[in-house]
């Protein structure tokens, strides 16, 4: 089946951390498909170089490097970068067809049967079952259905300020056209719809195939014990991510991608997020109050219902590096809002 693959995107090395995993998770489970990982230019060269031995192609896509419609729609619409990115996984037109799989989901069994299914296959959204969620979608790569995409997104924009809203506005006729598009919802199982409906979960939760960790807080967003094997800082409240999918996310990550890492960066200091490892080099940065996740745009309104984010992400010391190389978390953490608190809070 090599015309035929699945497809992520990491725009940043947290989502790559993500990517990392979700490869994992395929061949773990015996994928027969390729695997691809589009990359946007922010990933660092040691995340690069993991995601190569996990994937079988990683594809970087720097829109302001194409001489196509991407590029120019970018320049009118930058605060769709993030989307016309994600966009680009038509543009694979050397497979016929592919499953598209955020950064942030993780299989809990082999999925190949998705590629049975026909353009565009989706879950429903849990916060609105007419739209589909594009955390999970089979499509077919085409040129002429990329431009259009690139069009329609450039000339009506996006009712979430992401892809999903694009996507829906594109597929209108999901909702009621063929209903072998839906996928069953245990294809994108969020921790929203979980919490929203707790006898179903207990009911068909066992039957889960694919995890999504939907809503700002993202599995690496923790910090994890590898002794006790026990995630850090996750509270009870319903807003979090299931625990259970939480520890799998992490004894994936600690078991075969920490070493993989570890092996890439060698003496460069990173963030692990793993405690018995010591290789953090500074204490992670004290708490701002801040929204840094919003890298993640494309679920919009699904990402009503999450709480402030209790840990840090990044040591102080990378956080720094990163200003340093010019790489300013402008959209999160570094954002005008918060260093203008943070001055405001020195002259108060
Ligand atoms: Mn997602």
């Amino acid at each position: 089946m090599a015309d035929q693959a699945f497809v992520t995107l990491a725009t940043n090395d947290n989502y790559a951390k993500g990517a990392m995993v979700l490869g994992r998770s395929l061949r773990t489970h015996k994928t027969s498909r390729n695997l691809v990982a589009l990359i946007g230019p922010h990933v660092t060269e040691p995340a690069r170089e993991v995601l190569q031995k996990i994937y079988d192609e990683v594809r970087l896509v720097d829109l302001l490097d194409s001489k196509d419609s991407a590029h120019l729609a970018l320049m009118k619409r930058p605060d769709l970068g993030v989307t016309f990115t994600k966009l680009h996984c038509w543009t694979l037109t050397h497979y016929s067809k592919c499953v598209f799989m955020d950064a942030d989901t993780l299989v809990l069994s082999n999925v190949d049967e998705l590629f049975d299914r026909e353009e565009l296959s989706a879950a429903p959204d849990p916060g609105w079952p007419d739209c589909f969620n594009s955390g999970v979608f089979v499509f077919r790569p085409s040129n002429e259905t990329y431009r259009q995409l690139i069009r329609l997104c450039t000339e009506d924009g996006s009712f979430d300020g992401g892809d999903q809203g694009v996507l829906n506005s594109f597929f209108s006729n999901w909702a009621t056209a063929d209903i072998a598009k839906h996928l069953p919802f245990i294809y994108n199982l969020s921790s929203i719809a979980i919490y929203s409906y707790l006898p179903a979960f207990k009911q068909y939760g066992s039957d889960a195939k694919v995890v999504h960790f939907l809503g700002k807080m993202k599995p690496w967003n923790y910090s994890y014990d590898a002794k006790t094997k026990s995630v850090k800082g996750h509270s009870q409240d319903p807003s979090t991510l299931h625990p259970d999918y939480l520890l799998k996310w992490w004894d994936i990550y600690s078991g075969t991608v920490l070493s993989m890492m570890k092996e890439q960066y060698g003496s460069q200091p990173f963030y692990s997020g793993c405690e018995d490892t010591f290789i953090e080099t500074a204490s992670p940065p004290p708490a701002v109050t801040c929204d840094r996740y919003k890298d993640e745009i494309h679920h919009g309104v699904s990402q009503i219902h999450v709480s402030p984010p209790p840990a840090p992400t990044i040591s102080s010391e990378e956080r720094k590096q990163k200003w340093e190389q010019g790489q300013a978390d402008y959209m999160g953490m570094d954002s005008f809002e918060n260093i203008q608190r943070k001055l405001d809070s020195f002259l108060n």
